[in-house]
């Protein structure tokens, strides 16, 4: 695989309704796109768009690993395998580079899928296996979250999420009660705490909860070393999404120290192994050495899904996810694409294909690669 060239070009969109994040809403979205060519003219997009308050890197510092990323691969002849990628001096230094390091890994596969005439996931997926189930983001207020939970029934979505952790924990359980009535018993109903509670309060909430028969919490506790007692009180089953990133974190100061051995001594790895479900949104969190650790390490051969998610992405990283999830994600685990509903405009020719519950792979990354570079700046080469 040889890279001709590879450009870099920044995008700031307006949201048509603020992203509700605890530090206050967001109105614009900004990221950067790359784009991969390869000498016969075959070429491919990724997306790198740290979020605030969640991400640890910067828009600023993503550009700069970014550049150097692909200063690095261009003119280079590689395998088509993308363990090159993880050999390239942008991402070995000890620094955040999960956003940026997406964006070239995701270019990379497509770029090496369109040579080859496949889909970046045809090697993990049988012949015909195109569909993804979605899962439904329910957000906003009362009368928002009843109208999109009964939409998202009515459009035969598997699974919806709502996120609780508010002020009055009465409030949380009204809201799931009234979730759960209106999507009826058969869909599956995640929540999402985001580290708002003590372990007491979690357990408060947790048993009362319990009979809305939860699929899984998201971070129900502020310590994630407390999720396995929050199982083991409530019987409620636990999502790990924060804690990857502590999990990354204590990767990346291993990694500083070589020599140090495995991963399988760290603290947090059996609140990773207690988990029913991991969240993976590798806008937020991706390096080459957590992906090792979290697929291969930690959960080879478990029971546990992985879910894959987004972070308020444009069409590019959208489908890049999707197609992350149809390699790696068990099959038939409904995918946390629904943040795309809050990226109008995009930054794509055509919108993806995304209306109801599930989407087909193929359409969906074709659409993906349509970029509309009028919606661009141009940051580098300049
Ligand atoms: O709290 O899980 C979160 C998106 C960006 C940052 C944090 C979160 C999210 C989502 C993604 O909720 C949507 C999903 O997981 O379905
Ligand atoms: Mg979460």
């Amino acid at each position: 695989m040889k890279i001709h060239t590879a450009a870099i070009y920044q995008y700031t969109l307006p949201l048509e309704c603020p992203i509700p994040l605890r530090q206050g809403p967001l109105t614009t979205r900004d990221g950067l796109l790359l784009r991969l060519e390869d000498p016969s003219g075959h070429f491919a997009w990724g997306e790198a768009a740290p979020l605030p308050g969640f991400s640890r890197e910067d828009l600023a510092q993503c550009r700069r690993t970014l550049i150097d990323a692909a200063t690095a691969l261009v003119d280079r002849d590689d395998s088509p395998d993308d363990g090159a990628l993880a050999e390239l001096s942008a991402f070995r230094s000890n620094g955040a580079h999960s956003a940026a390091y997406f964006a070239v890994e995701s270019a990379w596969r497509n770029l090496v899928a369109l040579t080859q005439d496949a889909m970046p996931w045809s090697r993990h997926r049988s012949p015909g296996q195109d569909t993804l189930h979605l899962n439904a983001l329910l957000a906003g207020e009362v009368d928002d979250i009843a109208s999109q939970a009964q939409r998202a029934k009515a459009e035969g979505f598997r699974a919806v999420k709502l996120k609780v952790g508010r002020e009055r924990m009465a409030d949380d359980l009204r809201l799931v009660e009234m979730v759960r009535d209106l999507i009826g018993p058969d869909t599956a109903l995640r929540l999402d705490a985001n580290q708002a509670w003590s372990l007491e309060d979690a357990v408060l909430f947790g048993k009362a909860a319990r009979k809305f028969n939860i699929a899984y919490i998201e971070e129900p506790c502020q310590a994630p070393f407390d999720l396995p007692s929050f199982h083991a009180t409530t019987g409620v089953d636990y999502a790990v999404d924060e804690s990857i990133q502590s999990l990354h974190d204590l990767v990346q100061r291993k990694a500083a120290r070589p020599g140090e051995g495995v991963f399988r001594d760290l603290p947090v790895v059996p609140v990773v192994q207690g988990a029913k479900a991991i969240i993976w949104k590798p806008t937020l969190v991706h390096t080459p050495d957590l992906g090792q650790l979290l697929f291969e390490e930690i959960d080879a051969g478990q029971a546990r899904s992985l879910v894959l998610s987004a972070s308020f992405e444009t069409g590019v990283g959208i489908a890049a996810l999707a197609g992350y999830a149809a390699r790696f994600a068990t099959p038939d685990t409904p995918v946390g694409l629904d943040t795309y509903r809050w990226i109008t405009p995009d930054v794509l020719k055509e919108r993806l294909p995304m209306a109801g519950g599930s989407i087909h792979l193929p359409a969906i990354f074709a659409a993906g690669q349509q970029v509309d570079t009028d919606r661009l700046t141009k940051v580098w080469p300049l």
